[in-house]
């Protein structure tokens, strides 16, 4: 090892300006400096103090060029393997160290990847609307600001406040807009009804058909709600509006379910976004049960090990759909779209633009261009991170809601 690539200092650093970020930076000791995304929505300070208490004084004097073995010594040496708190903090170590080799070799991370597949990663917005009018100019704003594929979320008749959609009143009285998580030290309770949903969302999709036309990908989320013969039901009703794909039909830990709802429907299904280890899809892949695979680099592992899940995916034509809501960082995003650009088997990403003081902590160089997202041409990731705006936005304790059915049973979110 030349001494110059080892690590010198290690830094955690929290900070809230639309929301809670957890960053890891590393510093070489020729003072190359890596940036890696640790935030774990609604769980932010406990993957601070896994990688402050527990990874940060192994990393000091490792060789930043050893991504692979820093990666198995981390996820192997901790015993206890798996989990989203271990996976966000290995995940962070990964992209920092990719950041660093990527600038130690001058060039924009996607070159070590294997360079451009394409000329940009097809993203996808959020529209969404309390009532089909509403939901109409969410679409065509969305147009306006040049996506080219939709995901479409609507409120429910009956419900208060249903998940992804803007403008509605939370339990609080407060306007739920695109960021779930609300700044509460308690999480607010929404309410649901699964039958009230499942009668409203395909009309809403005809309506959209109706006036979009048959060209426009429109995505939606079912956000973990449905049993699987309920997802099955929804997957053959939506058949005729012919969706780019359902996401998240059936709470993701059982992987079997999926069985069941592929055997009835071809709307396409996509699935991940709380998954962290490429065991979550072994079933879901080698049984070809889903269509995408949605994890976010930050919730698994970190570039090393997405692209390894990527890679067994593609195997079966299943392609990438990475998560990237506004709880993934700038630096989170930026290792996704240098990934989206290097791999073969793209599909989308999701984009959920971010504030304009996230936008001032984390300094980027990505594009948006016809639709198009591209990380640009800074050697690494291609993010810096400003202390003096990050150091005027302390955490605040944010937590994602709860469900309730109607009779008061916990139902998930
Ligand atoms: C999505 C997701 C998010 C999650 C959020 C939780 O598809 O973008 O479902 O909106 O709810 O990431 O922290
Ligand atoms: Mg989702």
């Amino acid at each position: 090892m030349t001494t110059g690539t080892a690590i010198r200092t290690v830094e955690v650093l929290v900070t809230s300006p639309d929301r809670n970020f957890v960053t890891l930076r590393l510093t070489t000791e020729d003072g190359v400096v890596g940036l890696g995304d640790a935030t774990l929505n609604g769980r932010e300070l406990s993957v601070a103090s896994y990688l402050k208490d527990h990874v940060a004084p192994l990393l000091v004097g490792r060789d930043a060029h050893r991504i692979e073995d820093t990666w198995q010594y981390l996820y192997r040496g901790a015993y206890w393997r798996r989990g989203p708190v271990t996976m966000a903090a290995i995940a962070a170590v990964d992209v920092a160290l990719w950041d660093i080799k990527a600038k130690i070799a001058g060039l924009p991370l996607y070159q070590l990847l294997g360079g451009a597949s394409r000329t940009g990663a097809l993203a996808y917005g959020h529209a969404s609307g309390r009532d089909v009018p509403e939901l109409f100019d969410s679409i065509r704003h969305h147009l306006d600001e040049g996506f080219r594929a939709i995901r479409v979320q609507t409120s429910v008749p009956g419900l208060d406040a249903v998940y992804g959609v803007a403008a509605q009143r939370t339990s609080t009285g407060a306007r739920y807009d695109y960021e779930p998580a609300q700044r509460t030290v308690v999480p607010a309770e929404e309410d649901w009804d699964t039958r009230s949903y499942l009668r409203h969302v395909p009309g809403v999709f005809e309506a959209v058909r109706n006036e979009f036309g048959p060209e426009l990908p429109l995505l939606h989320d079912g956000h973990h709600r449905m049993t699987p013969i309920q997802a099955a039901k929804l997957g053959k009703a939506l058949e005729p509006y012919d969706l780019f794909w359902l996401e998240d039909c059936t709470p993701a830990e059982n992987q079997e379910a999926l069985r069941l709802v592929r055997r009835h429907t071809t709307t396409p299904l996509a699935i991940g976004e709380v998954f962290n280890t490429v065991w979550d899809y072994q079933t879901l892949v080698r049984e070809q049960l889903i269509d995408y695979v949605r994890s976010a680099v930050t919730h698994t592992g970190g570039i090393t090990a997405l692209r390894k899940i990527l890679d067994f995916a593609a195997q079966y034509q299943i392609k990438s759909g990475i998560h990237g809501p506004t709880d993934i960082s700038p630096v989170g995003m930026a290792a996704a779209l240098h990934l989206d650009l290097a791999i073969h088997n793209f599909g989308i990403q999701e984009y959920m633009q971010h504030g304009a003081r996230t936008n001032e902590v984390f300094q980027q160089t990505f594009t948006f261009t016809d639709g198009l997202l591209h990380p640009g041409e800074q050697p690494g990731l291609g993010v810096t991170y400003d202390d003096a705006a990050a150091d005027t936005y302390e955490y605040q304790p944010a937590y994602l809601p709860v469900n309730r059915l109607k009779d008061g049973t916990v139902h998930d979110w």
